[in-house]
């Protein structure tokens, strides 16, 4: 991954901006295209960390890889024929993300490590004040949160943590320069990104043992890799990309998105991963610890092709016990202690941690934390009452589970570039509580028919009970959401 001359020049001191985006993953990066090609140009993009690609940058564990398809997992503007995998990598992603900010010309708009510490709108300008770790701050029109929603890592707070002599790591705080050959090695968690790491892991560690809480349904991935000819013929003709996407767009919502809204259909693909799980595990004792049992859906359906084989090896062991402990020499389970060199926790995101990342102030002084205080609710996922000009890509409930966010992303930008156009250069916009509570009530209600309001417990849910994090239609729900600006929808002053 290439390492960027790093450039602190933010503005201290010059007009506001236009746009201040926060984030340069698929989401910011998305934006920063966007804006140019309004003609809205007074922008810059404000990055944390020392690189692009936001999710893509920092999740480099062994293994690391998209679960949808190479072709619907980049933007629909720029089709990329050389994609090697059916299911991208990590490192291309990441490569793909780092292109587009070059090609489309915003790569010289970002400025790298600069953390933001909070935003607060000023009344008498009717400017927003972005203030940095280092005590410097800008003021822009407009402000584009697009810092996702995964991004913070979680770890759990086992008694004992900070006894532990070996290395530990978080998956989404890889250190590439950690080698586990050799190592025994503890994985806790086994969703998503778990199964991506254990087989790679499995494959020169002298033993990994991971830790499973809840089971997961795992079904085929199927992936392969693109041929020189497929390659070819894709640059060739960029119709047979956009055939792959119009695919995958049609056939995962018309295929998937059932198994959201129907038990009866449920019950049918249920029956069929479980097969093909027990097909792929040799021992029957070591399959029945995983099968899950809650609905299918209701946690995220995971894919792979190679998790379950690398169980059958001798030198992976599943642990379902408990985990009381973490001790100087390794992992304490109500059974055993497994001695280890390292610990990797693959124990996802701390979603609500994230939502306060840094404050935000809006107008009366509310912040976002007493606005979202009992209910994180967002008006088309992305504007928030007494927020003016204020936007989130990704916000609240919009996940969908059978599509790529990158398709979602680009919908929420458009509409948003929409919405900063039809406020003007002197309008402020935003949304009454009203129509958000609205808007969000409706959503709810349709969420109380989905799986994941079944009772299984994932990270869709938040504390308070909701389901703050999916939208309950399919992609073209959502795209249909995010087709249309309405001044009527809108507080314009
Ligand atoms: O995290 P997770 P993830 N004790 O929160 C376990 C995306 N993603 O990083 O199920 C013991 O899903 C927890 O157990 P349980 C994708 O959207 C995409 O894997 O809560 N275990 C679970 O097994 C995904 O959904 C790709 O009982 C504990 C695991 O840790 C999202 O990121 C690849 C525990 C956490 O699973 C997050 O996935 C990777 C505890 N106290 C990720 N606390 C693609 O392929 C948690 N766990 C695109």
């Amino acid at each position: 991954i290439e390492d960027y001359a790093l450039e602190h020049a933010i503005g201290v001191g010059q007009e506001p901006l236009d746009v201040a985006v926060i984030g340069a993953g698929f989401s910011g990066i998305c934006a920063a295209i966007k804006l140019q090609e309004s003609g809205i140009v007074n922008f810059r993009v404000f990055e944390k960390s020392d690189g692009l690609g936001g999710t893509w940058w920092h999740n480099r564990y062994p293994g690391a890889a998209c679960d949808i398809p190479s072709h619907f997992y980049c933007y629909s503007f720029e089709m990329n024929p050389d994609w090697s995998r059916f299911y991208a990598p990590q490192k291309e992603i990441q490569s793909y993300i780092q292109h587009c900010a070059e090609k489309y010309g915003v790569r010289d708009r970002i400025s790298l490590k600069c953390e933001i510490t909070e935003l607060q709108f000023d009344e008498t300008s009717s400017l927003w004040i972005v203030r940095f770790e280092d005590g410097s701050e800008v003021r822009a029109r407009f402000v584009v949160n697009a810092t996702g929603g995964l991004h913070k890592p979680f770890i759990p707070n086992f008694p004992g943590r900070e006894k532990f002599d070996g290395v530990e790591m978080h998956t989404a705080e890889w250190d590439e320069n950690f080698d586990p050959t050799g190592k025994r090695i503890a994985v806790i968690g086994s969703a998503a990104s778990a199964i991506q790491a254990v087989p790679q892991l499995a494959q020169t560690a002298e033993h990994v043992t991971l830790y499973q809480r809840t089971p997961n349904y795992i079904a085929a991935r199927e992936d392969f890799g693109y041929s020189d000819e497929e390659k070819h013929s894709f640059r060739r003709d960029p119709s047979k990309m956009q055939a792959v996407r119009k695919e995958q767009f049609e056939d995962k919502d018309t295929r998937l998105y059932p198994i959201v809204v129907s038990p009866a259909i449920r019950k049918i693909a249920e029956a069929e991963i479980k097969a093909h799980m027990r097909s792929q595990i040799n021992d029957p004792a070591l399959a029945d610890k995983l099968m899950p049992n809650y609905e299918l859906g209701c946690k995220r359906i995971l894919i792979s092709d190679d998790f379950l084989p690398a169980l059958n090896r001798s030198n992976v062991t599943l642990e379902t016990a408990p985990i009381t402990a973490i001790e100087s020499a390794g992992v304490k389970t109500e059974e055993a202690l497994a001695p280890v060199d390292a610990i990797i926790y693959a124990t996802g995101f701390d979603i609500e941690g994230q939502r306060s990342a840094f404050r935000v102030i809006g107008q009366n002084g509310r912040s976002l934390e007493d606005i979202w205080q009992s209910r994180a609710d967002a008006y088309k996922s992305s504007m928030v009452p007494d927020l003016p000009n204020y936007f989130l890509v990704t916000g609240p409930n919009s996940g969908v589970g059978t599509t790529s966010v990158v398709y979602l992303i680009e919908q929420s930008v458009d509409w948003i570039v929409d919405v900063m156009k039809l406020a003007g250069r002197d309008r402020l916009v935003s949304v009454s509580d009203e129509t958000c509570h609205k808007f969000s009530d409706t959503l709810q209600s349709q969420l109380d028919n989905t799986v994941w309001a079944s009772g299984c417990d994932s990270w869709y849910i938040g504390s308070n009970g909701r389901i703050e994090t999916l939208f309950p239609g399919n992609a073209r729900d959502f795209a249909n959401q995010m087709s249309h600006v309405d001044e009527a929808e809108f507080v314009l002053t």
